[in-house]
């Protein structure tokens, strides 16, 4: 055989929990503690493909990492053809629904068996995918989430000087529709009318509070609002994107590149970004991306901004990469972002190696 043919032996998850620098306070939820499972796929040929998982909630970790275990025991002795480990991930798991903890589990895995076709092959995981090595366009999500306007302000320039970024994201929601609105003008203030500027409800109103909270910063040149309301009322969103000139932005909570089509079918949004644990991983991710490239609709990531800048450079609709750093502490070597953009190492697969240090002293136990 010409191509190198790998027979998967293992999974091991391993949960990690680190302490947030800047603590998510969102409308919907207060995070202080960060979980992430480390995933590494062995083979039979010595290569380990990696992933990792951020399923939000510590306590989650407890029913995914078993999950993952078992996934791995169902498959091992099969080819690392990923297309086909996910068939029968989804298809082991889908009396108990396609949504969920189900598709988180063999999101993790996917990508995990993609990063160990493309080492295998020796290319990195954008090359395989049939694009080059080159920078990817990301804006800064890192902070900004609910707190006074000054202090929001006063974050935004150290976020923008984090990587000499072009595009920032803003989370609204607060009590007074007023002080969001201060907030806005307070970010715009210190860095000026060149800075594109992304707002998230992250689900917060119901539509009725949404078509107000919504018209009232219609006209402030956003780069979109995202997830106004609550993610499955695909009418209410429908309604919005009609209504409002700004970009709806959706995607973050599509399970599953069918989900994205029924957005996209409703007229839903004007805009989508999956997120990788929730689309199916590299695969969903391709197929979601056929979808939006048929569709026209820009298209950018959510979280997992490693394997997320390998697809952008095969993505027919590419739009914005969201970056965060939250894993580097349990990376060897984080990508290097500059002038806004991501960079990918040339290094075969997506480039993932754990800090043994920093996994041993945060490990769940
Ligand atoms: C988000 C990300 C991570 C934690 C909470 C909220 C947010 C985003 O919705 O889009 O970045
Ligand atoms: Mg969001």
């Amino acid at each position: 055989m010409s191509h190198p043919r790998l027979t998967l032996r293992d999974i091991t998850a391993r949960p990690v929990v680190l302490k947030l620098k800047r603590p998510v306070v969102a409308r919907i939820a207060t995070i202080t503690d960060w979980p992430i499972i480390l995933i590494d796929l062995t083979t039979e040929e010595g290569i380990v493909g990696r992933s990792y998982l951020e399923p939000y909630v510590v306590k989650s970790m407890r029913y995914l990492v078993p999950a993952l275990a078992d996934l791995g025991a169902m498959l091992k002795g099969r080819t690392v053809a990923p297309a086909e480990l996910f068939e029968a991930s989804r298809k082991s798991l889908h009396f108990v629904g396609y949504e969920g903890l189900s598709m988180i589990a063999a999101s993790g895995l996917d990508m995990a068996a993609w990063d160990a076709l493309a080492k295998a092959a020796n290319m990195p995981l954008c090359v395989l995918l049939g694009g080059s090595v080159g920078p990817v366009k990301a804006y800064n999500s890192n902070g900004l989430w609910l707190r006074a306007p000054e202090a929001v302000a006063e974050e935004a320039i150290e976020l923008r000087d984090e990587g000499g970024f072009t595009g920032l994201k803003l989370r609204l929601g607060r009590e007074r529709p007023a002080d969001d609105l201060a907030t806005i003008a307070a970010v715009r203030k210190a860095v000026g009318d060149e800075m594109r500027l992304m707002v998230d409800f992250n689900q917060g109103l119901n539509l009725a509070e949404a078509l107000h909270r919504c018209q009232a910063i219609d006209g402030h040149g956003l780069e979109w609002i995202e997830e106004p309301i609550v993610y499955d009322n695909l009418d209410g969103l429908a309604q919005l994107t009609a209504e409002l000139k700004t970009p709806i932005q959706i995607g973050e909570n599509f399970y599953g590149p069918r989900e994205m089509h029924k957005a996209v079918q409703k007229k839903a949004c004007d805009l989508v970004m999956p997120d990788f644990m929730r689309i199916g991983g590299v695969s969903g991710w391709m197929r979601a991306a056929a979808i939006a490239g048929a569709a026209g609709i820009p298209m950018s990531t959510h979280l997992y901004p490693e394997v997320a800048a390998h697809v952008m450079r095969a993505t027919e609709t590419a739009h914005w990469l969201e970056w965060q750093d939250w894993a580097d502490p349990v990376l060897q070597r984080p990508y290097e972002i500059k002038d806004g953009l991501l960079h990918i190492p040339d290094d075969p697969g997506v480039g993932l190696e754990w800090n043994d240090d920093a996994v041993a002293a945060h490990q769940m136990r």
